[in-house]
């Protein structure tokens, strides 16, 4: 056996003991509070108590291995990616899926450059086209033209990913348009028809799905078959997950998503049986979003809270919750821990795409991520206790494209070449007090399962590091031993050294030193040179414990120039933390020795894609940075007509700002529509329109249905869109863009028919129109 197994299987045993000794407690009031997986506030728990037992909930075992994966990835790709939309309708037809290159190696190959432990596949998306030949459905890869038909993308990819050592993960869209009841391309719909709860037989005997669920049909080999009693769809869904659990090899994450673009018919989802059968067949899987191992972020943007406590109050036991999204700034803080409360291992995940904007599929004109951004990203989630999930969007060939695969190897390199060196190895660490057998000695052995611990009733405590030799750092990595200890840091300081006295270095300005928890990454505002570090603990629910230290200097000279947001003026700053010159197009091409070089901001009124590079010693170019800018920057624009600006002014729509917005305000009483006229100066060739909605993590007034008109002379107006969709807004609150056929124009009308939550209001950060490609 594996020595990880058996150490699982030993953690296993122990907390089954825990947990039954957790349950005498209760029973008679008495006595320390022990570890478990789970404690209950008591009506007459002190807060301290209330810390207390929520420092002493550790993580399940399937929740310890998946918390060390740390980096891994997302894969959509599906009818959506031939569309290239978003979301889409359930109505599409299969013969539209036929990738002509499709190599899941290479997307392995992409996965590998930021040494990925884990993808998830989406099997199926909200569309219900199933990327496998399902026994229970007709709209699924086996009706395309891809392979002959034969395809199934779920066998290429587990194998691809077996191959490279990658784990797997599935996610399945609870949501299903396909079989949506209301589709008129499939009138026998399952989803919300309202059918009766049966007997089913999991797996089911396709040809008896309705008739007789209650006959099975020969199991995966080594799996059994199982008894629910279930509604049509549920069974569907049952099936499903038990090709998918059964048939690719070792499953270790089921990703539960909570959208559903089309909440007007409901359908209940039965998650205890669905968690059951997962349990049952994959028993090390972590069950993702709407389920109880892991809890999304609660954003799409790849930042993580700055404050991330992986123990969570739940306000019923877990085998009655629900698993809502959880979305506010804090969560699990001392204040929260009320009577009553189940306090729950529930780890954050950190979903982002490396497109940018939050796009989740392919479309030939979404382009990736910063790379700049992509490493504050990685520092913003591992670093703040949660893992990171990252998207790759494969193309309609079946490949990831070059711009993203070069996305993966600049993040991969700058990432391995700051992490590759341990700069605390070889120091001598002490700590001012420990408890007995864990002293610090071996906070730099890379073992998260030796740590320092603070005596007994201390709750604070500090960590001293004698370098060899001076180094220069400006990283520091710190992890709790959590899966022994659970969570407890609230708070530290780190100082360095500077010959006379200890001094706290400035730290960047988003990184923030109170949990810790599996991870947290500190960044200094500089590197700092010094033989001697230490960590202060400050504050902690119980004694402090620390597994591993490390100290780290980011790979600047492989970072790209960052190109920063355009202004209201259309100016564009390009900078570099390493100073130097640099050098640019925007036009798309490669940067060279000979390329202009930056000296001011660029004036960049449209569309436009910048590169730039650090021209370095003897002509060598460095690392090249790339963004798109689509749109028009509002310079000189007004808003001529709107529809109420109660809570915010509809100037703010086109001031450039995106922290500011206009807002109609809620309005009970006068419904939707609401619009809002933006007089452009002077006539336009325009070819789409961009929306931001509200950037301060509210949704009223987020438009998601929309009509969009220009006018040459204000009077006469024509439609360009009747009726748009901002697909996934609620979840993904960034850029939208909407593509039309050009048209002459200088006034636009922007029409909010519904917001997310049809308050009657609409807002926008920033309204914006794409200039036609050949204005
Ligand atoms: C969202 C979905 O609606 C997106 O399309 C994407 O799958 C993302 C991971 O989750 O809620």
């Amino acid at each position: 056996m594996h020595p990880k197994h058996s150490l699982l299987l030993a953690r296993a045993t122990r907390l089954a003991l825990a947990m039954a000794l957790a349950a005498a407690c209760a029973a008679s009031h008495a006595g320390p509070v022990p570890f478990a997986t789970e404690h209950v506030i008591g009506p007459d728990d002190t807060p301290a108590v209330a810390a207390d037992k929520a420092a002493k909930v550790l993580p399940r075992p399937n929740q310890s291995a998946w918390m060390r994966l740390e980096r891994t990835f997302f894969l959509h790709f599906g009818v959506n990616t031939f569309n290239e939309v978003e979301w889409g309708t359930g109505r599409e037809n299969p013969a539209i899926f036929n990738p002509s290159q499709l190599d899941a190696s290479q997307w392995l190959r992409a996965v590998k450059q930021l040494d990925g432990k884990m993808l998830v596949l989406v099997a199926k998306h909200h569309d219900g086209f199933a990327m496998w030949p399902s026994r229970y459905t007709a709209h699924s890869s086996a009706a395309s033209p891809w392979r002959g038909g034969k395809g199934d993308l779920v066998r290429e990819v587990s194998a691809a990913a077996r191959a490279a050592g990658v784990k797997l993960g599935i996610y399945l869209s609870p949501a299903d348009l396909y079989q949506l009841k209301t589709n008129p391309t499939n009138p026998a719909g399952y989803y919300g028809n309202g059918s009766a709860r049966r007997r089913s037989t999991i797996p089911t005997d396709p040809a008896h799905f309705q008739d007789d669920p209650s006959r099975g049909r020969a199991p995966t080999p080594g799996f059994k078959t199982f008894s629910y009693e279930v509604d049509d769809y549920n069974r569907y869904f049952l099936n499903q997950l038990y090709e998918l659990l059964t048939q690719y090899g070792p499953v270790d994450e089921v990703w539960f998503d909570g959208a559903n673009p089309d909440p007007s018919v409901s359908e209940t989802y039965d998650y205890t049986a669905w968690y059951d059968l997962i349990r049952k067949l994959q028993p090390n899987a972590v069950i993702m979003g709407k389920g109880p191992d892991v809890r999304w972020v609660g954003s799409e943007s790849g930042y993580g809270r700055p404050t991330e406590w992986s123990v969570i109050p739940l306000p019923t036991a877990p085998e009655q919750f629900r698993w809502p999204d959880m979305t506010d700034g804090v969560l699990g803080s001392r204040e929260q821990l009320k009577p009553g409360s189940h306090l729950w291992w529930y780890p954050a995940e950190t979903n982002v795409t490396i497109l940018g904007n939050g796009q989740w599929f392919w479309a030939h004109d979404k382009r990736p991520r910063a790379v700049t951004q992509l490493v504050d990203i990685y520092y913003s989630s591992i670093g703040r206790n949660a893992n990171l999930i990252l998207n790759l969007s494969p193309d309609n060939r079946g490949l990831v494209p070059d711009d993203q695969v070069t996305a993966m190897t600049q993040l991969g390199e700058i990432v391995r070449d700051t992490f590759a060196t341990n700069l605390a190895r070889g120091a001598r660490v002490t700590a001012d007090q420990a408890a007995p057998r864990h002293g610090a000695g071996t906070l730099l052995d890379g073992n998260l399962d030796t740590w320092w611990e603070a005596a007994p009733g201390r709750t604070a405590g500090t960590v001293t590091l004698a370098l060899p030799r001076p180094a220069t750092f400006d990283v520091v990595s710190l992890q709790e031993a959590v899966d022994h200890r659970g969570q407890r840091i609230e708070s530290f300081v780190i100082e360095t050294w500077n010959g006379t006295a200890w001094t706290a270095p400035a730290l960047h300005p988003a990184d923030v030193t109170t949990t810790v928890g599996h991870r947290r990454l500190i960044r200094l505002a500089s590197p700092v040179t010094t033989d001697r570090v230490r960590v202060r603990i400050t504050g902690s629910r119980l004694e402090p414990t620390l597994a591993e230290v490390g100290l780290y200097k980011q790979a600047i000279d492989l970072l790209p120039p960052a190109i920063a947001d355009r202004d209201a003026n259309g100016a564009v700053q390009i900078s570099h933390p390493a100073g130097g010159t640099i050098v640019y197009t925007t036009d798309g091409s490669a940067p060279t020795a000979t390329s202009a070089v930056y000296g001011a901001p660029l004036q960049l009124p449209g569309n436009a894609v910048v590169k730039a590079a650090r021209l370095l010693p003897g002509g060598r170019l460095g690392v090249a940075g790339s963004r798109s800018f689509v749109g028009l920057s509002p310079r000189g624009w007004k808003v001529l007509a709107v529809d109420g600006e109660k809570a915010g002014p509809a100037a703010q729509a086109i001031d450039g700002n995106p922290a500011t917005f206009w807002y109609t305000g809620w309005d009970n009483a006068n419904k939707e529509p609401k619009s809002i006229t933006i007089d452009m100066g002077a006539a336009r060739r325009i070819a789409g329109l961009a929306y931001l909605p509200r950037q301060d993590g509210q949704v009223p007034g987020t438009v998601v249905n929309y009509r969009f008109e220009t006018s040459v002379d204000g009077a006469q107006w024509q439609t360009a869109v009747a009726e748009g969709t901002f697909s996934n807004i609620q979840n993904n609150p960034d850029w939208q863009t909407a593509r039309f056929a050009p048209v002459d124009a200088r006034f636009f009308r922007f029409t909010a028919i519904h917001d997310v939550w049809h308050t009657g209001g609409a807002n926008a950060a920033e309204l914006t129109v794409i200039p036609a490609d050949k204005e």
